[in-house]
């Protein structure tokens, strides 16, 4: 079905578990992408619904309260309205946001459990498994450690390694241990209801078949699993926290449910259909959630990170094909990683950003337009404060902000605050008014196809184009010369601002009311649910504002963000997790060379006099080097590694006969040696001695 065909869209984003507060890899994953979409969808006046909730069940929930000596459920109930609130401060706008200890949810659970047990779909095994004879329970899945079979991992969960990634269950860890007392777990017999995945393979295959437009990093994962070969997943634990087994489904197949909940990776997907029930129920309607997920209509699309596209690609629409009724999702959009200031982001260590903590620094919007730019659409991406601070300062401010300003200023000194008439524009007027029509599609279909980082920098096209054509037009020159043309350009640059007010809205929710309310402009229609009547997406391709429409007071949107604020920022992080370096290999030895080989070297010490950054240039510095007979400039790829201003009179090694060679447009003359430890870090090669002196 093509796009245009379905009537209707419903979206989930991955259910945040209720063990802490959210992060911006959270956002960057599964949230602010979604959030983007369903924006965008609304302002088209797409029928859209939009399901979140806290997945509060599970063994991660379990091993935190128990860590602070708590109940789950008391744990649940502190985080939930933390993540809810984040969520509603930032934005984030769901029709729905539930949580899984719900009523609904465990009908939801265990009618979808029932059914397929009455379809006939799971297998059963009975099977040895760890058990703490300490604890008195089973260890599942992160309740207990051990090493990693794959890649010798000490410290692999027992569902998954986080050093090499593979999946694992308990059985397969060597040495394993309980997390809750260290014991060393015993074997005992325990039976469990299992999902056959690999009598789903040709399905699955079939399915993922006819969606390659699915994004690259998505279809790369699905197909090694798919390759791997699908094997049984165990869909019960024996702990005591999730959904209970419905027991006389158990007993139909000879089973003793006491003690058995349904797994939560079997349970948290279908929070999402237990969320849209809630969602019917709140708008008065309680079937309509049946339209969303039984409808072929509907275009179902799950948000995520990369760490769940496992289960959101083959085990829930395996589960759905199972049970019968519903459909299948249309897309998967899965993200990569956001890294944090170039290391990976690390929550024990606390080298992570915590939502609620920078909301009460910077407003949403600046948040949301930073990271839409720097979402890990396709491969892992980094966020950086640097970065943050220099898409608020150059791009929000010195160009939309900037543009809206002057826009405005023009308007009220020499048009009294009013739309003024656009009569005889010249063809820069009417080139620009033609280029305007073409934003709302261009910037549409990037949303549609989950480019949001193209999307945003395509809004931003737009106030670039009106800011030059703001410094072509020269309406300071004009006023006085031509007042005509004067007004013609007020009048081009407010039907800009107002297109922008519309087209903005998805990244910059909160602005795009802000400037709405500076224009006057009524009548549009929200981005938030249920607000579908009024002007939307493609109006914005036109002009908006009518002549002679009086504006309201012009306000600076943007402020600049100083560098103090922002180290204030890079202060609060943790520490980076570095590579261990005991594990990691030495680099291999180089070929043997001979001795005439070496002599053909010629390396002198010398002093750094002078060290600078190039523009444009990432990695490498500019540097002076003193050699005693000659000053030398050589150009050093270590500027992600020292500030120029601490080499300055550093002694260092240099190869000295190497030919000169250009960079960036310079001449290097020579290379500075450095050491480079096996976590790649890098160290000048410093001795005492004459600069000039002969190293051999
Ligand atoms: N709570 C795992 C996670 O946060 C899980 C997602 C459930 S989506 C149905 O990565
Ligand atoms: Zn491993």
């Amino acid at each position: 079905m093509s796009k245009q065909d379905y009537k209707r869209i419903l979206v989930t984003s991955a259910l945040p578990y209720a063990n802490g507060p959210i992060h911006l890899g959270h956002l960057a994953g599964a949230y602010l992408p979604a959030d983007l979409f369903c924006r965008y969808q609304r302002m088209k006046g797409t029928d859209v619904v939009y399901v979140c909730g806290s997945d509060e069940l599970g063994v991660a929930i379990m091993v935190r309260a128990r860590n602070e000596g708590i109940e789950p459920q008391a744990l649940v109930d502190r985080f939930h309205p933390v993540i809810e609130a984040a969520f509603k401060d930032f934005g984030m706008s769901f029709d729905h946001y539930g949580r899984t200890t719900s009523t609904v949810h465990a009908e939801t659970s265990q009618e979808f459990f029932r059914t397929l047990a009455e379809k006939d779909v799971f297998k059963l095994k009975t099977e040895k498994q760890l058990f703490d004879p300490e604890a008195g329970i089973f260890l599942a899945d992160r309740f207990v450690i051990g090493t990693c079979p794959t890649c010798g991992n000490e410290n692999a969960y027992g569902d998954q390694c986080e050093n090499c990634g593979s999946t694992l269950s308990p059985m397969e860890l060597l040495n394993p241990r309980s997390t809750l007392t260290d014991a060393t777990p015993e074997l005992r017999e325990t039976t469990h209801f299992y999902l056959p995945l690999g009598d789903f393979q040709d399905r699955l295959e079939k399915w993922i078949g006819t969606h390659p437009e699915w994004k690259p990093n998505v279809l790369g994962q699905v197909k090694s699993w798919l390759t791997e070969g699908l094997r049984d997943r165990a869909i019960t634990r024996d702990v005591p926290w999730g959904v209970s087994v419905p027991e006389d489904v158990a007993a139909n197949m000879g089973v003793d449910a006491s003690g058995k909940v349904i797994y939560v990776w079997f349970d948290a997907p279908i929070g999402y259909i237990s969320d849209t029930k809630e969602w019917a129920v709140k708008k008065g309607d309680p079937e309509a959630w049946k339209r969303y997920w039984q409808d072929e209509g509907t275009r179902l699309i799950h948000f995520i990170g990369k760490d769940n596209i496992v289960f959101h690609c083959l085990m829930f629409p395996a589960m759905l094909m199972a049970h019968g009724d519903y459909i299948l999702p249309e897309n998967v959009p899965a993200n990569e990683f956001l890294n944090i200031e170039g290391a990976k982001l690390s929550t024990s260590r606390n080298w992570a950003i915590w939502l609620h903590e920078v909301l009460e620094v910077f407003e949403p919007d600046l948040l949301r337009y930073a990271l839409a730019s720097m979402l890990p659409e396709t491969k892992d991406a980094d966020f950086n404060w640097t970065e943050f601070q220099s898409r608020v300062n150059s791009e929000l401010a010195d160009v939309l902000g900037n543009f809206i300003n002057r826009t405005m200023t023009f308007a009220h000194r020499f048009a009294n605050g009013k739309l003024p008439e656009l009569k005889n524009p010249d063809e820069l007027d009417k080139s620009v008014l033609a280029q305007m029509k073409t934003f709302p599609e261009r910037i549409g279909t990037a949303y549609d196809h989950h480019r949001n980082r193209d999307a945003v920098f395509e809004t931003m096209a737009l106030a670039r184009l009106g800011n030059k054509y703001f410094n072509d037009a020269e309406p300071w020159h004009t006023r006085k010369s031509d007042p005509q043309a004067c007004a013609n350009t007020i009048h081009v640059s407010l039907q800009i601002c107002a297109s922008l007010s519309v087209l903005m809205e998805p990244v910059l929710p909160f602005t795009a009311v802000k400037l709405r309310n500076m224009l006057k402009l009524t009548g549009v229609r929200s981005s938030m649910p249920e607000g579908n009547d009024g002007v939307g997406w493609d109006d914005a391709a036109g002009s908006l504002l009518e002549v002679g429409h009086k504006l309201g007071e012009a306000a600076i949107l943007f402020g600049k963000i100083e560098d103090e604020i922002i180290e204030e920022q890079k202060s609060k992080l943790g520490a980076p997790e570095t590579a261990q370096s005991e594990d990691a290999p030495f680099e291999s030895l180089k070929e043997t060379i001979t001795y005439d080989d070496f002599s053909k070297l010629d390396f002198r010490m010398g002093t750094i006099t002078a060290a600078e950054r190039i523009p444009k240039s990432k990695k490498l510095l500019r540097t002076e080097v003193d050699l005693g007979f000659e000053k030398r400039q050589i150009l050093a790829g270590i500027a992600q590694h020292f500030e120029p201003e601490d080499l300055i009179g550093r002694r260092v090694a240099v190869v000295a006969n190497l030919a000169p060679r250009k960079m960036m447009g310079l001449e290097s003359q020579g290379m500075i040696l450095m050491a480079e430890d096996r976590e790649g870090k890098l160290f000048l090669m410093e001795s005492d001695g004459e600069n000039g002196s002969v190293i051999r």
